[in-house]
């Protein structure tokens, strides 16, 4: 559980770059300034840097770079896709436990992140790197109010919404690899996971698991030249708490035009397209489709010119770019 007082002081404390007075702090917490200057002691013995001024009071100086589930609820109040914040030091894989919790029936709204994952998956099952205190490795757990026929335009959303987090972050141009990837400079630097559940007795959830490359200097071997991070792109490490309320006020900002303007979406996602204009082939299952990759359609599917000059529209599928 989120410690109101910790959150509390730190939504002060980020919010105001110049010093507040304990007694301040106190009044607007509704405490008392000695219970505020035991629980800052608490923050700085977690790693924060708050500087005490005798005249002006406390000034947050640095946060840890560690996710710390009181700090994100602080900077993410009001954002109803993130409702619920939890945070592991290590977990098997976020989505696993997201899961188990909607099952038990956990409402939208929970975001679960893991500092490392020893599970951590992408689709068909392949394994994603997690390395501990990299990267925003996290879990939200959704029960969309429209038809499980469309949760395919959970993955649209989802990578439109990161990807604008991202470029305000960091001022870096990204590109949609459809249809789960986030590239820059033509390499991967987020993977999204979309995981469906369905029980008789419910509606059924969807779970969102996201992974984003955030402060590596290097990939394994087999990753080497494919992956890349935010700070090999920018030449900068970044505040991973902040880049994680950035997208989850982005998930939550665009969340509303997924049931009512998801052409919108599907031109934001279309205008980053890395496919358009390049020849591709696109399995799923068994069957394998070639062609040039034109546009998104309607419901964020990729439309393909094939060779014969037809269109075909592919709704799922693995797709590599091919030499022609
Ligand atoms: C994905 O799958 O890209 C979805 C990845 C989703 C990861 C998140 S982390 C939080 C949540 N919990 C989980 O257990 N998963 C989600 P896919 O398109 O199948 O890509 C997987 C492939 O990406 C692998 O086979 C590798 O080639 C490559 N890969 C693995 N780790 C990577 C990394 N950290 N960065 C870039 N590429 C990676």
């Amino acid at each position: 559980m989120t410690n109101a007082i910790h959150t509390g002081i730190l939504r002060a404390l980020r919010g105001f770059a110049q010093h507040i007075p304990c007694v301040e702090l106190a009044e607007q917490l509704h405490s008392t300034p000695q219970i505020i200057a035991e629980q800052i002691a608490l923050l700085k013995a977690a790693g924060y840097d708050i500087e005490d001024h005798p005249h002006f009071g406390y000034r947050l100086v640095a946060a840890p770079d560690r996710l710390i589930a009181d700090d994100l609820a602080g900077m993410l109040e009001g954002v109803n896709l993130a409702r619920k914040i939890l945070v592991y030091e290590k977990t098997g894989s976020t989505n696993d436990l997201a899961s188990a919790m909607g099952r038990d029936g956990e409402a939208q709204g929970l975001v679960i992140f893991a500092e490392t994952q020893t599970a951590g998956r992408g689709r068909l099952g392949r394994r994603w790197e997690s390395d501990a205190h990299k990267g925003l490795w996290f879990s939200l757990l959704l029960r969309p109010g429209f038809s499980s026929a469309s949760w395919t335009r959970l993955t649209t959303w989802a990578a439109v919404a990161i990807a604008e987090a991202i470029e305000g972050e960091t001022a870096r141009k990204t590109a949609i690899k459809w249809p789960n990837d986030i590239y820059i400079d033509g390499k991967k630097v987020v993977g999204i996971l979309i995981e469906g559940h369905f029980d008789k007795s419910q509606e059924g959830f969807a779970v969102l698991g996201i992974g984003v490359n955030v402060n590596q200097d290097h990939f394994p071997s087999d990753l080497e030249g494919k992956a890349s991070s935010l700070k090999i792109a920018t030449g900068n490490s970044l505040d991973r708490q902040k880049l994680a309320a950035a997208i989850l006020r982005k998930l939550d900002a665009l969340y509303a035009q997924l049931g009512n303007d998801f052409a919108y979406i599907v031109a934001c996602a279309d205008k980053r397209s890395f496919l358009n204009g390049k020849w591709i082939q696109a399995i799923a299952g068994e069957d394998v489709t070639e062609g040039m990759a034109e546009r998104l359609d309607g419901q964020g599917g990729l439309v393909l010119r094939l060779v014969d000059g037809r269109e075909a529209t592919i709704s799922t599928g693995e797709v590599t770019l091919i030499i022609r």
